[in-house]
C-alpha cells in the first residue's frame, strides 16, 4: 500500500485540468452571466439536457496542443497530471462505448483527448490522473444531481417554477434525467466507463473520484472493484464516505493548519482565479507570489498542491494562467529541489 504512495508523496505539485463542453458557454448562457464556477452552468442554469448537449457541437478544439501543455506542467516542477475525463455535466472527453455523449461521437473534433496527453504524460515522465464524475451525471439518464437552486445562481423569472421542480426531483430539473434510476446509470455507465478509462491509456496513476451525491455501499463497491485493472493506482477520499477513505484526503480550495493534520495523506486543490471550468467574465487572478507562497506552505507541511487550468473550447490554456505557470517554473528552477 505504502509503496504505491511513495511518488505521490514526493511529488508535492501536480496540475490539475477541469475541461469540457462548460468551455464553450464560458459563463453565459442565454445571454446572462451565470453566478458561480463555469462547469456547473448546466446546474445552476437549470440548461435542459437537450440545449445543453447542443454546445458540443460548438465544442472544436483544433488548438489543443497536449505536449505542449505536458511540457508547460514540467517546466513549472509540476511531477503529476490530473483532468477531469468526465466532469458532473456527464460528457466523456474520451471515446466511449458506454454512452454516444463523449468527444468522439458529440462533437465536430471527433477525437480522443486523452489519448494524446497520455502520449505526451509517457514521453516526458509526467504521472498522469483521471477525475471522474462517478455519482454526479446530469446528461446520461439515472445519473445524481446535487440540489444546487437556479435562484442562486441565475435570475430567471421561471426560477421558482424550476426550483420547485428541482426540490421535488432530488436535485434533476429535466425528467430526461430521470428516465433511469442510478442503479442502472452506475451499471451502464459509470462503471463501464471507469473500465475504459482504466484499460485504454496505459498506466494511471490516480483516479479522482468526486462529489458521491445518492452514493450507496453497493454502488461504490462496483466502482473501487474496477481499480483493480490498475495495481499501483491510488485514489483520493471522495467515492463514498466513511467506507472508501481511500488513499488521501482533499481538503478543497483552503490549505489546513498545522493542528489540523494527522498523520493522513493530504493534496490542497486550488483554482487559479475563482472558476474550476473556464469563465471568459472570471479575471480575479491569483498572482504567481501567492501560489509560490501557498506551495511552500503546502510542501513544508507534508502535502500535495494540485493548481488547477481551465482551458478554452479552442483548445488553449488562458494565456493569464500560462503566465503564472511559468513564473511559477522560474521560481522553482532557483530554489527547487529538483
Ligand atoms: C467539486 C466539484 O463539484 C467542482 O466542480 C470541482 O470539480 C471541484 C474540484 O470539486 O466540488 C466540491 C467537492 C468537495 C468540496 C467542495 C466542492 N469539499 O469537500 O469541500
Amino acid at each position: 500500500r505504502d509503496k504505491r504512495m511513495e511518488w505521490w508523496r514526493e511529488a508535492r505539485f501536480g496540475l490539475f485540468i477541469h475541461w469540457g463542453v462548460y468551455s464553450v458557454p464560458a459563463g453565459y448562457y442565454n445571454g446572462q452571466p451565470i453566478k458561480r464556477i463555469g462547469e456547473w452552468i448546466m446546474n445552476r442554469g437549470k440548461i435542459p439536457v437537450a440545449e445543453y448537449k447542443q454546445f458540443a457541437a460548438q465544442f472544436n478544439p483544433v488548438k489543443y496542443d497536449a505536449d505542449a501543455w505536458v511540457k508547460l506542467a514540467k517546466d513549472a516542477g509540476m511531477k503529476y497530471i490530473v483532468i477531469t475525463a468526465k466532469h458532473h455535466d456527464g460528457f466523456a472527453l474520451f471515446k466511449s462505448n458506454a454512452s454516444k455523449w463523449n468527444m468522439v461521437d458529440a462533437t465536430p473534433y471527433g477525437k480522443d483527448l486523452l489519448k494524446p496527453l497520455a502520449e505526451a504524460c509517457r514521453k516526458y515522465g509526467m504521472k498522469l490522473g483521471f477525475y471522474y464524475s462517478h455519482a454526479q451525471d446530469w446528461c446520461n439518464p439515472g445519473g445524481a444531481a446535487a440540489r444546487k437552486v437556479a435562484s442562486e445562481g441565475w435570475a430567471n423569472p421561471d426560477s421558482a417554477t424550476i426550483d420547485a421542480y428541482t426540490a421535488a426531483n432530488s436535485g434533476h430539473w429535466d425528467p430526461a434525467q430521470t428516465t433511469k434510476t442510478m442503479a442502472q446509470y452506475i451499471d451502464e455507465v459509470a462503471v463501464p466507463q471507469v473500465k475504459e478509462l482504466l484499460s485504454n491509456y496505459g498506466d494511471v496513476a490516480v483516479l479522482w473520484w468526486d462529489t458521491p451525491t445518492g452514493m450507496t455501499d453497493e454502488f461504490a463497491e462496483k466502482l473501487n472493484a474496477v481499480l483493480a485493472l490498475q495495481p499501483d493506482i491510488i485514489t483520493n477520499d471522495r467515492l463514498k464516505r466513511p467506507n472508501f477513505p481511500g488513499d488521501y484526503k482533499t481538503p478543497e480550495q483552503r490549505i489546513p493548519k498545522e493542528s489540523e493534520l494527522d498523520g493522513k495523506d493530504w493534496e490542497t486543490c486550488m483554482t487559479m482565479n475563482n472558476t474550476w471550468g473556464y469563465k471568459k467574465n472570471d479575471h480575479e487572478w491569483k498572482s504567481a507570489e501567492v501560489m509560490v507562497r501557498n506551495l511552500l506552505d503546502i510542501a513544508s507541511k507534508g502535502g500535495n498542491y494540485l493548481m488547477n487550468v481551465g482551458p478554452k473550447d479552442d483548445g488553449t490554456i488562458p494565456a493569464e494562467s500560462i503566465a503564472r505557470l511559468q513564473q511559477v517554473g522560474a521560481w522553482m528552477k532557483v530554489n527547487g529541489e529538483a
